[in-house]
């Protein structure tokens, strides 16, 4: 199962749309991950159409009409493992042992909102990713977005994929 995750697309603030490259992704996603801050609904339309499966919070960004449509959390199981999509997860530090505490059940924590990549793993086994931003890369060297592969109950081939401008 083929995994695409982003967050903190800012459309239409920041970038009129996805790059066409994300757009590639899409197609080729089995589930796409969003992890809020879209700050209109027009992407979510476009998402909900064209994604094959859709799993997505709001960010803290989003207005009413995207808060009315989307949880400010979201739980999926997919190939024996439970994803959990948030927007915010806090300062970095102690970031793995707040969010194991904060979500126990969960094997993967999809989070978004500082527009800083991050792939890390906490003790207790709880894998923590942050896509960055395909869009709006800040400080960051380049807009940014994550894919990975689940199957039997494990996560792998994580890759962090640079926006080629
Ligand atoms: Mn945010």
């Amino acid at each position: 199962m083929r995994l695409l995750l982003v967050a903190d697309t800012h459309v239409p603030r920041r970038s009129h749309d996805l790059p066409a490259q994300v757009w590639e992704e899409v197609a080729q996603a089995d589930v796409v991950f969003h992890a809020g801050d879209w700050t209109a609904p027009k992407l979510l339309d476009e998402l909900t159409a064209k994604a094959a499966r859709l799993v997505a919070c709001w960010g803290n960004n989003d207005g009413q009409a995207l808060r009315s449509r989307l949880p400010e959390r979201a739980d999926v199981l997919l190939e024996g493992l439970h994803f959990t999509v948030i927007h915010e997860a806090g300062a970095a530090a102690g970031r793995e042992a707040r969010m194991s505490r904060r979500y126990p059940d969960s094997d993967v924590l999809i989070f978004g909102h500082s527009h800083t990549p991050w792939d890390t793993t906490a003790n207790t086994g709880l894998r923590l990713l942050n896509p960055g931003s395909p869009t709006d890369r800040r400080r960051q060297p380049a807009c940014t977005y994550m894919t990975a592969i689940a199957a039997g109950g494990q996560l792998t081939g994580v890759v962090l994929h640079r926006v080629d401008q």
